[in-house]
């Protein structure tokens, strides 16, 4: 088994220097044994927010193989509430871990061969692309942003370095794991326990820190768990007409820009344009649909809502869905990254893709996107585009 060098002490000064540094690493907590169990842990919520992470990146810029469907309409709710859950119940994974493995950062000597230095090159975007996840991420669902560069892209990237990191790190070391988890380490030292946690106190306080963290967060996506979610930026049921909101009227700056009485819809399709009322809207046939809305940053909430079908109004204006690529969905809101999303074929098909005038049976606040929003089945919150006043019908040459 593979434990940190022990040093002879042969010169006095350096020597009895080196050896108190290492007496203070004999906890059990430091052992392989340790490391292995919270690694294989963090693997595996890694891999899980890795996999989420990717299907919440390629839905806002999908590559040409990727499709995402239009059902199950609650999958997306789900991936991204696992991704942020379980990027949470990392944390005090991560923290445990590195407690019971920074001796090594002082072992020595620190480059032993090349094989050694290409493994501990390895660590920095492990250790640091881990540090980075977690702290961007949690920074993000705080709405709290503390950088002047984009979180996704940032993001994104740490996750596919960290990935990397992590690959590399996995082949370093599954032999000194199954090595340390093939047989039991002695409970008790020979001289007597130590002081201090024992390693099932240190894991188990670990794992309760992981599962509590997870139960005070979670009920902003799962809701019979809602009253404890207290740490969570968000909760299902707080806000206008019984849905939290993301960014409100006022602050889209679309308040002066939102008048019913000169509101008009604009359908563009090539060069046919039509302008619509919300009479008009009214007098449609009217859909109603239960969707959530599924925030990126991992809150969710189920909804009634009430509208015309996007694939009504098209075939009320004889608006051939054949052909289509994509349709553009602009909103009035003058400027923000969010103000416009696009709608895939799939979702064009779908009759629950929803133009909602109403929701849970009023006319929509003004904060959830009066007098026109968009809903739609298994889609980011980002994409609900709210306030719409444009569509742009796009149609491959
Ligand atoms: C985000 C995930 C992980 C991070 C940040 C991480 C970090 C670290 C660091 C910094 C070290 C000490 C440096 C070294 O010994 O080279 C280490 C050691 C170790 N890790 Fe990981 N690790 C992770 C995942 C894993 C996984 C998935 C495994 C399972 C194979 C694992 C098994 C080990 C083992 C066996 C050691 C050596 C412990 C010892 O010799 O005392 N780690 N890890
Ligand atoms: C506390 C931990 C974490 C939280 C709270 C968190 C939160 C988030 C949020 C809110 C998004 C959506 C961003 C957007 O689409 O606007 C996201 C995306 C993503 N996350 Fe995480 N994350 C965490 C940890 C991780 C980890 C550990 C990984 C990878 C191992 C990861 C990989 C990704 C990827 C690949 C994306 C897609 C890129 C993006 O849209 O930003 N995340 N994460
Ligand atoms: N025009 C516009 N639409 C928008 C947004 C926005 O900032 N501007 N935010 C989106 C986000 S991130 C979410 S989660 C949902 C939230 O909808 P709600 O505020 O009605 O709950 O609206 C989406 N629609
Ligand atoms: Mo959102």
């Amino acid at each position: 088994m593979v434990r940190p060098v022990v040093v002879m002490s042969v010169t006095a000064p350096v020597g009895r220097a080196v050896e108190a540094v290492h007496d203070r690493f004999t906890s059990p907590l430091h052992s392989p044994r340790v490391a292995s169990i919270l690694g294989i842990t963090l693997g595996v919520t890694f891999t899980l927010c890795f996999a989420t992470g990717l299907v919440t990146w390629w839905i806002q810029h999908p590559p040409a193989w990727f499709a995402w469907p239009a059902r199950p309409a609650g999958l997306y709710r789900i991936t991204q509430g696992l991704h942020v859950a379980s990027g949470i119940a990392s944390i005090p994974l991560l923290l445990a871990k590195l407690w019971a493995v920074y001796p090594h950062f002082w072992s020595w000597p620190a480059v032993r061969n090349v094989a050694h230095a290409v493994e501990r090159i390895s660590l920095l975007p492990l250790v640091g692309g881990s540090l980075f996840l977690l702290f961007s991420g949690t920074a993000n669902i705080a709405l709290w942003y503390p950088w002047n560069f984009s979180f996704p892209v940032a993001h994104h990237w740490a996750a596919w370095i960290t990935m990397g990191g992590l690959i590399a790190h996995i082949g370093a070391k599954v032999h000194v794991a199954r090595e340390a988890l093939g047989h039991e380490e002695p409970a008790i030292e020979p001289n007597g326990p130590p002081p201090g946690l024992g390693r099932r106190q240190f894991l188990g306080a670990t794992f309760g820190a992981s599962a509590l963290l997870t139960v005070v967060t979670v009920g902003q996506t799962v809701r019979p768990l809602s009253p404890l979610a207290l740490l969570a930026p968000r909760r299902p049921e707080i806000g206008p007409q019984g849905l939290p909101v993301n960014k409100t009227a006022a602050g889209a700056r679309v308040l002066d820009l939102v008048d019913p009485a000169t509101f008009r819809l604009v359908v563009t399709d090539g060069a046919t344009r039509h302008d619509l009322t919300l009479a008009d809207l009214r007098g449609m046939t009217q859909r109603s649909a239960r969707l959530p809305i599924a925030c990126v940053e991992g809150w969710s909430a189920t909804a009634e809502w009430r509208g015309v079908a996007v694939a009504t109004l098209f075939r009320n204006l004889d608006i051939e869905v054949a052909g289509i690529d994509i349709v553009g969905v602009e909103s009035l809101q003058p400027k923000g990254s969010f103000r416009r999303s696009d709608l895939t074929r799939s979702l064009l098909l779908d009759r629950d893709t929803l133009l909602a005038l109403e929701v849970n049976g009023e006319e929509l606040h003004p904060d959830h996107g009066f007098p026109l929003r968009l809903i739609a089945p298994n889609r980011p919150g980002v994409l609900q585009t709210k306030w719409v006043g444009e569509l742009v019908v796009r149609r491959s040459p």
